[in-house]
């Protein structure tokens, strides 16, 4: 018997959709009353190392919205949990022993295998015993170079200097971590999708700090490492450079089924670039959720008028939703998303 592709499987795919899927990121998050009453009760550390909580967390958007994807609640730094970095948040990730020598690059190549696997494999199984067949779950992981930003780093930063000297200073030891990080993410990812991910997603937030031939020579060999070993599982890739407008040629030459554009990058000229082959996700940006709601509904329209009349789209923010927003105004843009792109007569795409 041929069962009906959830909407946001179908468009990943670029096949036809009853409606445009939508999914917000850090749609699970402190935007969300529920989540800061949680917080007010245990670490961000405890909820992500807690299956049960983690799994609460994953749902709460769900239970609010009609989204058409969760997104479980981990960090791109869960993989390296556990692997004696000194890994803590406040708020953002902070490494108590950064990694700024060959000596320590090399010491930490010892590490091949993923953190915080078992933890995520149970989240994810709690996950999707109480999902609806109809919104599926996306697990992620962080880009290598990406990773390899807060490791070298040791924690936030505007424009990661240490980080990015230490490509030039030390090309070896930065060339041999990026490979060891590319590992962890294929171990991770891989680990997802055993316990039932349904789409992966690669968060690069720091490729845009570097030059589109620097992009090319440090994040697209060991990043086209993780997309290729993950191809085998058969789930959809998500790639999504931040501030990657003038990467976004070189982007769409790694095997992904779909690309992410900040709001930055109008969808048609994302397009334009990237050509037919991938299905865009984006990229209201995510300040016009403090609009007035006749605003936010025009900004809304604008983001669809852009993408264009064909199935390759997911709706999203063009990057994760401020704390501060209202979560009334979430509400609006899921529905105004459903409404404005409904297929009243439409023939579900069967698998
Ligand atoms: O104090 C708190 O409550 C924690 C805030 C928080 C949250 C809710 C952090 C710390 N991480 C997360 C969860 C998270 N992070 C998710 C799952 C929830 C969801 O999306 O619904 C995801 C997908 C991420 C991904 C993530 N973490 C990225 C990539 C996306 C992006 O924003 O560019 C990055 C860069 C991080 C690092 C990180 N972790 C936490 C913070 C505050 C940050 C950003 C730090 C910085 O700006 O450098």
């Amino acid at each position: 018997m041929s069962e009906t592709l959830p909407p946001f499987l179908a468009a990943c795919r670029r096949l036809p959709v009853p409606h445009t899927p939508i999914w917000i990121m850090r749609q699970a998050g402190r935007y969300l009353p529920e989540y800061r009453a949680l917080r007010e009760k245990h670490d961000f550390l405890t909820l992500m190392r807690t299956p049960e909580l983690a799994a609460e967390v994953t749902l709460q958007p769900i239970r609010r919205f009609a989204l058409d994807a969760a997104i479980l609640f981990a960090d791109i730094m869960t993989p390296l949990d556990g692997l004696d970095l000194g890994l803590r948040f406040a708020p953002g990730p902070v490494i108590e022993r950064p990694l700024r020598t060959a000596a320590a690059v090399e010491a930490f190549a010892a590490h091949r295998g993923a953190g915080g696997v078992e933890s995520v494999d149970q989240a994810i199984r709690l996950v999707r015993e109480r999902l609806p067949r109809e919104v599926p779950l996306i697990c992620f992981a962080g880009a290598p170079f990406t990773l390899f930003c807060y490791l070298v780093e040791g924690r936030a930063s505007k424009h990661f200097p240490t980080a990015r000297a230490f490509l030039y200073a030390e090309p070896a030891a930065s060339a041999l971590l990026l490979d060891v990080l590319a590992d962890i993410a294929i171990a991770y990812l891989e680990a997802q999708a055993r316990a039932g991910a349904q789409a992966l997603m690669l968060f690069d937030s720091w490729a845009g700090l570097l030059a589109r031939d620097e992009y090319a020579r440090v994040c697209l060999p060991p990043m086209r490492k993780v997309l290729a070993a993950v191809g085998h599982l058969g789930l959809p890739r998500i790639y999504f450079p931040l501030d990657g407008a003038p990467l976004l040629a070189d982007a769409a030459t790694l095997p992904v089924e779909v690309l992410g554009v900040d709001w930055r990058t109008p969808l048609s000229r994302a397009r334009e670039i990237v050509g037919p082959t991938l299905a865009l996700q984006g990229n209201l940006d995510p300040m016009a959720l403090f609009a007035d709601d006749a605003e936010l509904d025009r900004r809304i329209d604008r983001v669809l008028e852009e993408a264009g009349s064909g199935p390759a789209h997911i709706f999203n923010l063009g990057h994760g939703i401020e704390a501060t927003t209202d979560p009334d105004k979430v509400a609006r843009l899921v529905d105004r998303v459903h409404r404005a792109t409904a297929v009243p007569t439409f023939a579900q795409s069967t698998v």
